[in-house]
């Protein structure tokens, strides 16, 4: 554990020797982490979210945002966020899979139509009761934000049927669900933090992994592996959350404008999102990565349909998935 993740837990711990109330908050910066570093699109939109805060209230809050995953990977930074070591924490759904079954849902592959789609429902009711139902778990959902499409890309061979996953390793992120939908494709899944899967695909230890456009070409992932196939398996979104520990000392008034600053940072993260997309794809294409379009992205699908009998199994669920379906 790094000394910064040591003394974030300590503050943790020490918070109530802090006083507990309203003021505390006011008085130091508010303190947020994102795997992704620096002008990032998520880490672009919590910065923003920040100075929407900051701009709100004439400075009386402030926000740091921790990026580069220096306070480690988005499983630990959950764990501080819920200690209330942190007061936001940018995350994808992946980390909270484990967390809260609701959040399989918008997890599950070949889910979503398309983004317009994707972007409807977690706008939505069905966004709405995923966010929720994260408040047991000592989370604050506020946001969701976009995280395009993810796809498979490996350092040894195009893939075009599940056939060709045949005894790839493939790292996944730290969710059941991951593994068994690579597992159900024929590779085997290796979860391992993200900060972690550019050394491991140098070294030879897994053959590729998954991801969307940016992620792929930011983490330089794509310089080693030269084979991207676009099977779009997963539209599965970030999240911003809040500590139901910061959240709890701050006034009615105070968390209105906050709800309403993550709100407004929605649609300022879609359109660097956008341009991101393509800037990323462009430069992969430029490396000379071989970009498989022509794919049987319908075996895919039927193949990892025990994904969704294996991780949709309560009616809380179902009802989720059906709501989501209904959305046009
Ligand atoms: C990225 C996402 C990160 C993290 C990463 C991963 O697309 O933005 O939050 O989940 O993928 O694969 O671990």
């Amino acid at each position: 554990m790094t000394a910064t993740r040591r003394t974030l837990i300590g503050t943790a711990m020490a918070v109530p020797a802090l006083g507990g109330c309203v003021q505390a908050i006011g008085e130091r910066a508010l303190r947020s982490a994102d795997a992704h570093p620096s002008g990032y699109p998520t880490v672009a939109a919590v910065d923003y979210f920040g100075q929407l805060l900051s701009d709100r209230t004439g400075g009386r809050l402030r926000l740091k945002n921790y990026a580069g995953g220096q306070l480690g990977d988005e499983k630990d930074t959950l764990e501080i966020t819920v200690f209330g070591g942190l007061d936001f924490n940018r995350v994808n759904l992946a980390p909270l899979n484990p967390i809260e079954p609701l959040t399989l849902v918008p997890s599950l592959p070949f889910l979503f139509r398309s983004t317009d789609h994707m972007r409807r429902s977690l706008d939505g009711a069905p966004g709405r009761t995923v966010l929720d139902a994260l408040t047991p778990h000592g989370l604050i959902g506020l946001a969701f934000y976009d995280s395009g499409e993810r796809s498979f890309y490996n350092r040894r061979r195009p893939i075009r049927t599940p056939a060709d996953m045949r005894g790839l390793k493939l790292r996944v992120q730290t969710s059941d669900l991951y593994v068994a939908l690579v597992q159900a494709l024929g590779a085997n899944a290796t979860p391992m933090p993200y900060g972690e899967v550019f050394q491991a695909l140098v070294q030879g230890v897994i053959d590729g992994a998954e991801n969307n456009w940016p992620s792929f070409q930011d983490s330089r992932h794509y310089e080693v592996a030269n084979y991207l196939s676009l099977t779009r398996h997963v539209m599965a979104p970030e999240v911003l959350v809040a500590s139901a520990r910061t959240w709890g000392k701050l006034s009615r008034a105070d968390r209105d404008l906050i709800r309403q600053a993550a709100t407004d940072s929605v649609p300022f993260m879609r359109t660097l999102w956008e341009a991101r997309e393509v800037e990323a794809r462009r430069l992969i294409e430029a490396a000379g990565v071989e970009i498989i379009e022509d794919l049987d992205r319908a075996a895919f699908e039927a193949a990892v349909q025990p994904v969704w009998t294996r991780f949709i199994t309560t009616d809380r669920q179902r009802a989720l998935v059906a709501a989501i379906r209904e959305i046009v």
